[in-house]
C-alpha cells in the first residue's frame, strides 16, 4: 500500500515505519495517524512483519499533532472528528512496535513514543508535553502514561510546566530503554526488532499483551491473566519445540503454533 505521509518496508521479519512530514517536524495530522494506524495494523496480518519499528529519521521523531490543523478546528470539529479512534487503533496493535527517537518527541509526539512498546533514545532525543503553553493539556495519553512511566512528581513537572527532559533524564526516570549514538539509533532499533523477532511469535504476542495488562487492571487480575497466558502457550508446538530443543541442547524451530 503506498503512503503520502509515511514510508513503509518490510525487511523481513520486520517492518520499518518512517514518518515522513520533514518541512513540518512530522506533525501528526489527522491523515498521519489515520495512515500510521493503518501501517501498524497491517504489519498485525503480515505473516512476514514479528516487530515493527517506528521512526522519524535523525533529526526529529515527532514534534506534536499538527498545530496547524488544530487552528482550524472548534471545539465541536474537535469533538466530532473522533481523533482518538486513530490512537486507539494504534494501542490494539498486537505486533510490538519499537520506537527509535532521535531529536523531538513532544506533545503527541512523546504520546506516540509511548504509545510503543519499547523506546529506544538517541543522545539528541528530548521528550516534552508542551501543551500546557498551547493553552491545553496532553490529550492522547499524555497524562497517564507519562505518570507511569516516570511517576507522578517528575510527570507533574513535566506536564505543568510544559519543559522537555534530554535522552539520559528519560533513561534515568525510566521512560527509555537506552540511549544510543544519533547514527546507531535506527540500526539499533532494528536490531533489537529482529532479536524479539527471532523468538517464538505466540509467545512473544501473549507477552506484550500481558505487560500492557499491568496498565490496565489491578495485581490480581493482571497475574490471573498472566497465567491464563501461560496456559494457552503451553499448549503450543513452539511451546514443546521450546522445551525438547533446550533438553536436546539444540537450537529450537519456531513455527508459530
Ligand atoms: N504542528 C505543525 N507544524 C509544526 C509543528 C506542529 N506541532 N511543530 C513544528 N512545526 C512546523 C513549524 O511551524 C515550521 O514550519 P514553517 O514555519 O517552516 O512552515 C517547521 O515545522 C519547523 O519548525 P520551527 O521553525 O519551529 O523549528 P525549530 O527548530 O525552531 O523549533 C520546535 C522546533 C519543535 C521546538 C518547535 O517547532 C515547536 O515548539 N513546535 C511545537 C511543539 C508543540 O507544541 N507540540 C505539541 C502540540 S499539541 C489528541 C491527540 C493528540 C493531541 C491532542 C489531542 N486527541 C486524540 C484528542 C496532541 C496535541 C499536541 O501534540
Amino acid at each position: 500500500m503506498a503512503y503520502e505521509h509515511l514510508i513503509v518496508t518490510i525487511e523481513e521479519p520486520i517492518a520499518v515505519v518512517t514518518l515522513n512530514r520533514p518541512k513540518s517536524l512530522n506533525a501528526l495530522s489527522q491523515a498521519v495517524m489515520g495512515e500510521l494506524a493503518t501501517a501498524l495494523e497491517a504489519c498485525d496480518g503480515d505473516p512476514r512483519v514479528r516487530c515493527a519499528v517506528l521512526w522519524g529519521g535523525p533529526r526529529v521523531f515527532a514534534a506534536g499533532a499538527d498545530i496547524r490543523e488544530f487552528a482550524e478546528q472548534s471545539p465541536g470539529d474537535m469533538i466530532r472528528s473522533y481523533r482518538f479512534l486513530e490512537w486507539e487503533r494504534i494501542r490494539r496493535v498486537a505486533t510490538p512496535v519499537i520506537a527509535a527517537v532521535s531529536g523531538y518527541a513532544l506533545g503527541g509526539g512523546c504520546e506516540l513514543a509511548m504509545a510503543c512498546d519499547i523506546i529506544i533514545a538517541a543522545e539528541t532525543a528530548q521528550f516534552g508535553q508542551p501543551e500546557i503553553q498551547l493553552g491545553v493539556m496532553p490529550g492522547a495519553g499524555g497524562t497517564q502514561r507519562l505518570t507511569r512511566a516516570i511517576g507522578k512528581s517528575r510527570a507533574m513537572e513535566m506536564i505543568l510546566t510544559g519543559r522537555s527532559i534530554s535522552a539520559q533524564e528519560a533513561l534515568a526516570a525510566g521512560l527509555v530503554a537506552r540511549v544510543v549514538p544519533v547514527e546507531l539509533c535506527l540500526d539499533e532499533a532494528k536490531a533489537l526488532a529482529r532479536e524479539i523477532a527471532s523468538r517464538a511469535p505466540l509467545a512473544v504476542r501473549a507477552a506484550k499483551e500481558a505487560v500492557l495488562q499491568a496498565f490496565e487492571t489491578p495485581l490480581a487480575a493482571g497475574v490471573l491473566f498472566e497465567r491464563r497466558c501461560f496456559h494457552m502457550l503451553f499448549g503450543t508446538a513452539d511451546a514443546a519445540e521450546g522445551i525438547h530443543a533446550f533438553v536436546e541442547k539444540r537450537p529450537a524451530k519456531w513455527t508459530g503454533r
